[in-house]
């Protein structure tokens, strides 16, 4: 096999012609993120041997708990990303407010990160990851939480980090998907899929089933047919997977197809969903688009909410498209 490694793979589409054609800055960006993803991966795979697993006795702005290696990540990324010359403003699920970087208003690009999605599996050994969303910076003046607040199809960049058995950088820039797996001993990523594809059909279904007694009808009819298997209407069996870590459960879609749903429920009618907007559910749902899948919240498209704040939560139903749009039918 031919190895393609990012740097080349984005070279290539530096000099790509049309819509597939990448910016020298973005490149710049995204090997930034390259390089502080590395780092974090060798933080996260020496585990205890880090001396960092355990929490830091603090809470985010979602009031959950902080793990050490949610905090070293994140200020790890926020210096990567700022060094990198061609970032205006960055926010993370970890940060109450956006972080300007000084001097840099005029900079192409904003970043929103969840800078180790999954935490609560970090001291049990399961795929966490970094979510990453690149905006462009909309020039209106000085950097604030509101220059942030661009729906999903504003995005010009998206993807993840997945630290798993292997650790793979999966990114979009708008022209399909791509997947690199990291060689660890030559420090690079390597092209291991070149175009990700999600099948329209699967037999694979993620929720937390803890949930079910507070799902809204729509969703309880759905998953309902779905566990009938083929002694219901849907005619074959399907199956369940939840590791309880977006980007490991999402990769799983992307990789092979599957519905993923974390639905508003009935227990806080104020509440959207649990799934962050600007930096979980907007990546994901880019992504997802463009391997052919869709990506609902129940009432609309996820790309196409016009979000209010930066921290915002929505309802989330991405994968195979057959199987949204069902889902998505029962809510109309
Ligand atoms: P639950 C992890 O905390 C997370 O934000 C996502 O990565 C994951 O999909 C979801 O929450 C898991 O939620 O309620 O099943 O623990």
């Amino acid at each position: 096999m031919s190895m393609i490694t990012l740097s080349q793979y984005l070279k290539a589409a530096e000099g790509a012609a049309g819509h597939g054609r990448i910016t020298p800055e973005l490149s710049t960006l995204i090997h930034a993120l390259s390089g502080v993803s590395q780092h974090i991966s060798a933080a996260v795979h020496k585990g205890a041997l880090s001396g960092v697993l355990g929490t830091a006795g603090t809470e985010n702005v979602q009031g959950e708990t902080q793990k050490n290696l949610d905090i070293i990540a994140n200020d790890m990324i926020l210096v990567a990303l700022a060094a990198s010359g061609v970032v205006a403003g960055m926010a993370s699920e970890e940060l109450d407010d956006c972080s300007p970087v000084p001097g840099h208003a005029d900079k192409p690009y904003l970043v929103l990160f969840d800078p180790l999605d999954g935490s609560s599996n970090i001291d049990v050994n399961v795929s966490i990851g970094t979510i990453f969303s690149v905006l462009p910076n909309p020039r209106t003046g000085d950097i604030n939480n509101h220059s942030f607040l661009q729906p999903g199809t504003a995005q010009v960049a998206a993807g993840y980090v997945v630290y798993g058995p292997q650790t793979s950088l999966v990114l979009t820039f708008g022209n399909g998907v791509a997947a690199f797996t990291l060689d660890r001993e030559a420090g690079e990523y390597v092209l291991t899929t070149p175009a990700m594809d999600i099948p329209a059909d699967t037999k694979e279904f993620a929720i937390n089933m803890s949930n079910q007694r507070h799902w809204y009808p729509p969703v309880q009819k759905y998953i309902a047919e779905l566990l009938a298997g083929k002694t219901g209407e849907r005619g074959k069996d399907f199956n369940m997977r939840w590791i309880a870590s977006m980007v490991a459960d999402v990769h799983r879609v992307l990789t092979r197809g599957g519905i993923f749903m974390y639905p508003k429920d009935l227990r806080d009618p104020n509440k959207p969903g649990k799934l962050r907007l600007m930096y979980e559910a907007n990546p994901m749902s880019f992504l997802v688009e463009q391997a052919g899948g869709k990506s609902f919240d129940a009432a609309q498209r996820i790309l196409d909410i016009q979000p209010t704040e930066l921290h915002q939560r929505c309802a989330v139903m991405l994968g195979s498209a057959h199987e949204v749009q069902r889902v998505a039918d029962y809510h109309l």
